[in-house]
């Protein structure tokens, strides 16, 4: 396996430090080993404003990615001149913090007064810092994106009293249901044998997989069976692979690691931040705060969700993502009115808590949006969008004389639907991975196993807030099947008015003339669903072939507006490949232990008719909230 290269730490770096255009204040870290209850010590490096004398308050984050180096380090900024103490800390096992690893070690055994969790570690540690840092206001709050966003959950179990407000950020929610590793049951092949091999292969250093291929669709199709991976590569050793081997449903150990299994009441004050183009955690905030609001009686949880990919608000410049253009750095707007002013209330007691309960950046529109609720409960209703013959998307159910319709294509595992344009280069170090969900979906619209149904260009702009379910009516002549919905805004053929290389003398090279957006399909929401899982998670069975079964697959909130001469498109595919793993079309007790003879070419029908008239489910705005 390969070395962590600079690309890639640059990449988790980003992920736990806010980096900022404005010149960081010069800072002087140190680095300490914080001993926990039962003796085990982590590195944690330990940065403060040079200079100030007035006590500070604390900004911690727990990561598994390695802390900062002592020079030069990138302090957090909001750039609203609040200073902070920043502390980050390694996390059992990893690099020189002692202890063992656990991939999301699953919370405690709180009768037993001797076990340690991710919360014991977090109210330990903090206790130590306000023990022990010189020149602290005794306030902590804690941040992170993704794992540092779920070590962030995780302390909320167990409030210090010091612990003031936290900020989870694209934390997982939800391993088997929708982050990281599956989402619906379906198993996310890159990504789980990618980050299993780059967090477990070593201690000391993160560690990419030494893929022999370039193009990693070719290199997984090459594996064949999952069983293969264990044979020929991880033998065994990689923990968390062998967990997906031996936990193929949503059993106990899917659930123990569940936020909702040990969340009773908000304990303390949460802004949860999601990105609307997050490719690795995107359920997980929005689950997080769902659940966090059913008992908030001091109304302490808020929702922002903006135009970024995974972490990606804490990058510098987020005008653009892939070849969208936002028209604002978003991620200034993010750091200035809403994350900096969050810790400016709860840690220096400074400004007011007005902030909505819900802040979106609406896409489309490209506005900034305040809800009372999320999503909101006033102004918006489902309205079905309805499939019908010719690949066509509209809001009329479809009539009698179209009964018994349906579409129909042949799902191949031997041929899968490549998730974005090969070459498919290694999830980690990217660049391509961060914002493969931005990627033009004509690069499969041609292909015969990936159906499309699309409205005329809109006379008026459709604005969806809130929830998008996708209701299929299907069946396939195997006995397993995956489903994946995408639903897609089609932008107008004539949307640039100079496409790349159109203007004699174009510098093609310039970043806004690099893509062409005209007649650009652009994924808003996108989900799978493994069918063996359609009636029970923890209990899958094999579907009935030819048998037509009603899937509704939740594709998670968004706020977006298709504008005036866009189209609504939704394409439907049985493969996502090597995002998900193949699954064999007939049913096997665990798909880690399939046979290359189990997977099976089979033919789906997508259901049309008044009786199972298939459609995606839109909240579209109603009128004046
Ligand atoms: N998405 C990553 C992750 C979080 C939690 C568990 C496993 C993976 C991350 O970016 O940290």
């Amino acid at each position: 396996m390969r070395r962590m290269c600079r690309l890639a730490l640059i990449l988790f770096c980003c992920a736990q430090a806010y980096t900022q255009p404005q010149p960081a204040p010069p800072a002087a870290c140190d680095e300490q080993m914080v001993p926990m209850r039962d003796g085990v010590r982590l590195q944690t490096v330990i940065c403060r404003p040079r200079d100030v004398d007035q006590p500070l308050p604390i900004l911690f984050t727990r990561t598994p990615y390695g802390v900062p180096g002592l020079q030069n380090p990138r302090m957090p900024s909001f750039g609203d001149g609040n200073l902070y103490i920043w502390v980050t800390q390694n996390i059992r096992g990893r690099f020189k913090s002692e202890g063992t690893f656990v991939m999301q070690r699953s919370p405690r055994d709180s009768s037993d007064p001797k076990a340690v969790d991710e919360s014991t570690d977090a109210y330990d540690s903090i206790e130590w810092l306000v023990r022990n840092l010189p020149k602290n206001n005794g306030r902590v709050g804690m941040y992170g994106i993704s794992y540092s966003g779920w070590t962030t959950a995780m302390a909320m179990l167990l409030p210090h009293p010091a612990l003031k407000a936290v900020s989870e950020q694209a934390s997982p929610a939800d391993m088997f249901l929708g982050d990281d590793f599956h989402h619906n049951g379906a198993f996310r092949l890159s990504y789980g044998f990618e980050y299993a091999a780059l967090l477990e292969s070593s201690k000391e250093e993160n560690t990419h997989f030494n893929f022999d291929r370039y193009d990693t669709y070719q290199w997984y199709l090459g594996l064949g069976p999952l069983s293969n991976a264990n044979s020929r590569y991880f033998h065994g050793k990689l923990p968390t692979w062998n967990d997906f081997v031996n936990h193929p449903s949503y059993d106990a150990f899917w659930k123990k690691q569940v936020f909702a299994t040990y969340f009773t009441h908000s304990t303390v004050p949460n802004l949860n931040v999601a990105g609307w183009w997050d490719q690795e955690d995107f359920y997980g905030p929005q689950k997080i705060y769902e659940l966090m609001k059913r008992s908030d009686p001091n109304d302490w949880n808020r929702f922002v969700a903006g135009p970024w990919n995974h972490g990606g608000w804490a990058r510098p410049d987020c005008t653009r993502l892939g070849p969208i253009d936002f028209g604002r750095n978003t991620c200034d707007d993010f750091r200035r009115d809403v994350m900096g002013p969050w810790f400016a209330y709860w840690l220096y007691g400074k400004g007011e808590l007005t902030r909505a309960e819900a802040t979106t950046f609406q896409t489309g529109s490209n506005t900034w949006k305040s809800y009372e609720a999320w999503p909101p409960r006033q102004g918006f209703a489902p309205r079905k969008l309805y499939f019908h013959a010719g690949g066509k998307l509209s809001w009329d159910p479809p009539d009698a004389a179209g009964q018994e319709a349906f579409d129909s294509y042949v799902s191949d595992p031997a041929n899968p639907v490549p998730y974005r344009h090969r070459p498919i280069t290694a999830t980690y170090p990217g660049p391509e991975w961060p914002v493969w969900l931005l990627e033009d979906q004509r690069f499969v619209e041609h292909r015969p196993d990936v159906l499309s149904w699309q409205t005329e260009p809109l006379a008026d702009s459709v604005t969806i807030t809130g929830d998008i379910v996708a209701d299929l009516f299907a069946s396939t002549t195997g006995s397993d099947s995956d489903w994946v919905v995408k639903l897609i805004d089609v932008y107008p053929d004539d949307f640039q008015k100079q496409p790349p290389g159109s203007t004699p003398g174009s510098a093609v090279s310039a970043p806004e003339q690099k893509w062409d957006l005209n007649g650009y399909e652009l994924m808003i929401a996108d989900e799978v669903f493994r069918g063996r899982f359609r009636s029970s998670f923890e209990n899958p069975e094999p579907i009935t072939p030819n048998q037509v079964a009603e899937y509704r697959i939740d594709l998670h909130t968004n706020d977006h507006v298709f504008l005036k001469g866009h189209r609504i498109m939704v394409q439907v595919q049985s493969t996502w490949f090597p995002l998900i793993d193949r699954n064999p079309q007939k049913f096997v007790p665990n798909i880690f232990e399939a046979q290359a003879a189990d997977y099976i070419k089979v033919t789906q029908r997508i259901y049309r008719s008044p009786a199972q008239a298939s459609s995606i489910v839109l909240p579209v705005e109603t009128g004046p909230r």
